[in-house]
């Protein structure tokens, strides 16, 4: 009897992940033996699993641009141990070149969602240590200010991947997947012709990864993924200006963006804006399952389905309501403004203002004047200048008033 397909799918998921142990072998032993553990699923779990993997399986397919890149990343026949870094990081050539060159690609889509599903937690980020120390989790602001320039034309981020339990709101800790420990990840801040040198390291038993939308760069090699305690390392020289998202780019990547594996990298132009007051907004959605241990899973399921339970800017629904942004009237105010998603726009707007200026790809080229409100896309970025002229207290929101109500929104005090 022929197996539906879905069947078909899962076992050959269990087939690439015994083949990639026997081709890796002993090097990354841990995650592999995660990995063989859903070798011996119950048959009472089967279900549930073999969904999931299809399902993310079937997603990389629906989606082209991403499905190329992802299923495009088998392990090769023959993996060499460089595939990583070890220790002080090295960097890859000026100008792009990852590290190596006879490396490992980026981590299959279906194995990296057999990592997902090897432990107890289901089809959520609750996994290892993204719900411990929960309950004394504090609150913060995510500071929204564009922070300074690096010195000498050279950033260097030595950044580590790890699950950490994040406070939203005061009612609601999330089992966050992170960058350096925070969703979002920090604000990166760079100019055109600098160099980024980036070092990625793991240290969650999960693979990731780090996908800069402000590089060219060969994704298979400098956004593969890596193992735990592993590292990648690489550099790029940023061609335009803009609002930039990163983000963990391992399959499936909805689950890692939605469990908070993304941030803003502005990459300020060479030639100067007018002198702003200059803030980030990251948006993104959180789709959560109920209260468990003091914090809520992220939900692989919910974020398929797209009906997030909050959006937010800078990863805390309505933090500035709370605690707005303040400017003095007469200033020039620069939102860079990043829609992560996973999934959805951001159709930025600010009531009771109007935008001077949009551009909607490199500043200063492409410039609207006088804008109302402007779309951006997930995965994308724009940069909104208004002037205060006049003073009040301005809400800067999502237009899109399902989401605005769900909690992205803020407040601009001009005084
Ligand atoms: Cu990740």
């Amino acid at each position: 009897m022929q197996e539906p397909p879905e069947v078909g799918r899962s076992l050959f998921t269990v087939n690439r992940s015994r083949r990639a142990e026997r081709a890796i072998g002993t090097t990354v032993a841990v995650p592999l033996a995660t990995m063989t553990d859903h070798l011996s699923i119950p048959l009472s779990e089967l279900h549930d699993r073999r969904a999931f993997l299809a399902r993310a399986s079937a997603l990389t397919l629906a989606i082209p641009g991403v499905g190329a890149a992802l299923t495009a990343c088998s392990p090769p026949a023959t993996p060499s141990r460089t595939d990583t870094t070890h220790g002080a990081p090295q960097a890859g050539a000026a100008g792009g070149a990852a590290q190596g060159v006879n490396q490992p690609h980026n981590s299959d889509s279906r194995l990296d969602s057999a990592v997902l599903k090897g432990g107890p937690h289901g089809n959520t980020s609750a996994t290892g240590t993204a719900t411990q120390g929960a309950q004394s989790t504090t609150f913060h602001r995510f500071a929204p200010e564009l922070p300074p320039l690096a010195p000498g034309g050279l950033l260097q981020l030595r950044w580590h991947a790890r699950e950490a339990p994040v406070r939203i709101s005061d009612d609601t800790v999330v089992a966050a997947w992170t960058f350096e420990g925070d969703v979002p990840g920090p604000i990166v801040h760079t100019r055109v012709g600098d160099t980024v040198e980036f070092t990625l390291t793991n240290d969650a038993m999960i693979p990731h990864s780090m996908d800069f939308h402000a590089a060219q760069i060969d994704p298979k090699l400098a956004f593969r993924s890596v193992a735990k305690g592993e590292s990648v390392t690489f550099r790029f020289t940023p061609k335009y200006a803009g609002a930039f998202v990163y983000h963990c780019g391992t399959a499936p990547v909805l689950m890692h963006i939605g469990s908070g594996m993304f941030g803003a990298i502005i990459v300020s132009p060479r030639e100067p804006l007018p002198p702003a007051r200059e803030f980030v907004l990251v948006q993104n959605e959180f789709y959560l399952a109920d209260a468990a241990n003091g914090t809520r899973a992220s939900d692989f399921r919910k974020m398929l389905n797209m009906v997030p339970d909050f959006v937010s800017f800078n990863g805390r629904p309505s933090q500035y309501v709370k605690e707005p942004i303040h400017v003095k009237r007469g200033e020039r105010v620069r939102f860079w403004v990043v829609s992560a998603g996973p999934s959805h726009p951001c159709n930025f707007h600010v009531v009771g203002e109007q935008f001077d200026t949009v551009y909607l790809g490199a500043p200063p080229g492409t410039p609207l004047r006088g804008v109302q409100t402007f779309s951006v896309p997930p995965g994308g970025g724009m940069v909104f200048d208004l002037e205060c002229d006049v003073a009040g207290e301005f809400p800067f929101v999502n237009h899109g008033f399902g989401h605005g109500q769900k909690g992205a929104i803020g407040i601009l005090v001009v005084e």
